[in-house]
């Protein structure tokens, strides 16, 4: 089975379901020496590659942090996964191990036509060939919608503070925070995207917040819309502002109607405590804190239950594979889109070769220019490297072993991230299977029940104001989970009466705009080998006479089997009614004679947000 998508949506879990597992002919596992052919690179690895970059001098690199847009770097160093056709052999057949390589992504900024290439690194862990990675036809990566760096935040910053100065003493009257000697009471911004109303811009809204925490929900009410598409920082220009519902061509102007009594003023309460900023005991934390707060007739006290494994964990972990129970698999975080599981075993045989995060978006409606203009593409925002420290008994439970990982993204160094991901074994709640066998005499001949537990690989994206909770569940049985929880700050905006159309109001002023979050996981099941196909079973009613009483009719429920030769076909759009069951079946037969295949189960609410073909849309086609 070729590669295949799946749009899952908020807070939402794809299953794969085992259907029937046959006496399968035990082959043994991957030894965890094979097994690195999917592991990250190491710190050595990574160093060895940008060593090797930077002597290259026609690259003219120069550092991440050099404080400039124009100029050469490295972005991003990963390691870049070998054809599967090549892994395949190597596992299974005994054949060479492939070559390791890195994959690169160099900005050329220091150059009349700024271009983003990618380069194979190799042969690792002594690298001497660097190879171009040619982009698809027609989806070469543009300039000017690169991610934004470290260094280009710093000179946005700056350009802003510049902008803003005639809005000082207006931001004070307004806000009571500003961007000059302001100590604790400074204002800061989100920039949302995508950066421009064409291919080719970079101009993006800039929401104007306090900055206390939480300062997601602390918008000012200004927004301003900056062209920073120049690799020179002095050229950038505010070229709009928004304030309270009206659209204004330059700070100055705004300054100036501000002055004249012009501008329909919001003044906004003092979010922080009275007095010097020194929090006291009276006074109620600030609403867009963690602080909990407000009273419950039963108080939940003390430390809530916690899990404990008296007999050490269930699961054994080899380098970056995982053997529980009749699992197996070996994963990697994959610095630019995420969370990735491989080579999946259960029972002796492969039944995937890859369930992994591909990408999310969250897609916004909105009244403010902000508000309406963000679709957040998250790759673009780093998904997989904003994996930060998992705090042990709140993001997992204590008893879990925690790795560290490693990213090389707009850095100079590999960085390493403590704890970003987890692994643990954990009760469900809910017996995998129970029976009370009654003797019908008020007795019983037997019980049995089969404890509920899991095994959970965890990992979390913070980007920006929202957190994703990324799980890939095990269960006993062969059912294998991918989960999303999305958590964090809303990305909300200031509060207008024609906000509602778009969201909830939260606060005085403040909108929680309406989104939808879609999320693509690619999973290549090889189920009994690789030569599967995907078909569906509905159920379709039948009415026949009674065999056994040829007067009556009888309706039943039948089983109809759909097959789809092409992959196109098993692509299912929105708004039609699913088929029930979806099967990625094997031409292999179970004892029984039915073919061995596995059920997809989709549990998500998402639907299509925009139509097909309509300009952001076609950087998502995989949600259609
Ligand atoms: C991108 O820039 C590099 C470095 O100058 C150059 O070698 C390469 O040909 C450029 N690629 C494209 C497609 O313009
Ligand atoms: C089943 O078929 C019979 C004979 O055609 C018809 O009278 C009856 O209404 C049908 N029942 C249903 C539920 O379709
Ligand atoms: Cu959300």
């Amino acid at each position: 089975m070729g590669r295949e998508t799946l749009a899952l949506g908020w807070a939402v879990a794809a299953t794969l379901m085992l259907q029937a597992l046959a006496m399968a002919e035990h082959s043994p596992r991957t030894p965890h020496s094979k097994a690195s052919v999917f592991a990250d690179l190491s710190a050595q690895e990574l160093k060895a590659v940008q060593s090797f970059l930077w002597s290259r001098k026609e690259l003219r690199l120069e550092p991440s942090r050099a404080s400039t847009i124009a100029k050469n770097s490295v972005f991003l160093l990963e390691m870049l996964l070998p054809k599967k056709q090549q892994v395949l052999k190597f596992l299974d057949n005994g054949q060479r191990r492939p070559v390791r390589e890195a994959r690169a992504v160099v900005f050329f900024g220091a150059q009349e036509h700024p271009n983003i290439t990618e380069f194979a690194v190799g042969p690792l862990p002594q690298p001497y060939y660097l190879r171009e990675l040619p982009p698809r036809p027609g989806h070469r990566a543009s300039w000017a919608s690169r991610p934004i760096s470290s260094v280009e935040y710093v000179l946005l910053n700056h350009a802003l503070q510049e902008a803003t100065k005639p809005l000082h003493q207006f931001f004070l009257d307004t806000t009571g925070f500003s961007f000059h000697n302001c100590q604790l009471r400074c204002l800061t911004f989100t920039d949302v995207a995508p950066r421009g109303l064409a291919s080719g811009e970079r101009r993006t809204w800039f929401i104007l917040q306090r900055y206390v925490e939480g300062y997601f929900l602390h918008p000012t009410g200004l927004e301003l819309l900056v062209d920073h598409s120049s690799t020179n920082a002095q050229d950038w220009t505010v070229e709009q502002v928004w304030y309270n519902g009206k659209f204004y061509q330059s700070p100055e102007e705004l300054a100036r109607k501000y002055k004249n009594g012009e501008v329909d003023v919001v003044v906004l309460e003092d979010p922080l405590p009275k007095g010097k900023g020194a929090e006291s005991m009276k006074d109620p934390p600030l609403f867009s804190s963690y602080k909990p707060r407000g009273d419950f007739p039963s108080p939940i006290t003390g430390h809530g239950p916690r899990l404990v494994q008296p007999q050490g964990p269930g699961y054994k972990l080899e380098g970056n594979t995982v053997l529980y129970g009749g699992w197996s698999f070996s994963f990697r975080l994959r610095s630019s889109t995420g969370l990735q599981v491989l080579n999946v075993h259960f029972g002796g045989e492969r039944i995937a070769y890859e369930v992994s995060v591909q990408e999310a978006v969250a897609l916004y409606g909105g009244h403010t220019p902000a508000g309406m203009q963000t679709k957040y593409i998250d790759v673009g925002w780093g998904l997989g490297t904003v994996t930060h420290e998992l705090a042990p008994g709140i993001d997992c439970p204590d008893i879990a072993t925690f790795l560290d990982a490693l990213h090389y993204y707009d850095a100079d160094d590999p960085i390493r991230y403590p704890r970003a991901l987890c692994l643990f074994e954990m009760p469900t709640g809910v017996p995998l299977r129970r029976h009370f066998n009654s003797n019908f005499d008020s007795g019983f001949n037997f019980y049995a029940g089969l404890k509920g537990q899991v095994l959970v690989l965890r990992t979390t994206s913070t980007v920006y104001n929202y957190d994703y909770i990324w799980d890939f569940i095990f269960y006993p049985n062969g059912v294998m989970e991918a989960k999303m929880h999305a958590t964090g700050y809303v990305h909300a905006t200031f509060y207008t009466p024609e906000g509602l159309r778009h969201g909830t109001r939260l606060h005085t002023h403040l909108i929680g705009n309406m989104h939808t979050h879609l999320v693509h996981y690619r999973v290549d099941l090889d189920v009994a080998g690789t030569k599967n196909s995907f078909q569906t079973l509905r159920m379709k009613l039948e009415n026949i006479t009674n065999p056994w009483s040829p007067t009556h009719h009888l309706v039943q429920p039948t089983l109809e089997q759909t097959r789809y030769p092409r992959e196109r076909q098993a692509a299912f759009h929105f708004r039609r009614t699913l088929p029930k069951y979806l099967l990625f079946t094997s031409p292999k037969k179970n004892p029984w004679g039915h073919k061995r295949s596995y059920r997809l189960q989709i549990h998500s609410m998402a639907d299509q947000v925009l139509p097909p073909g309509w300009q952001e849309e076609r950087a998502v086609t995989w949600a259609r």
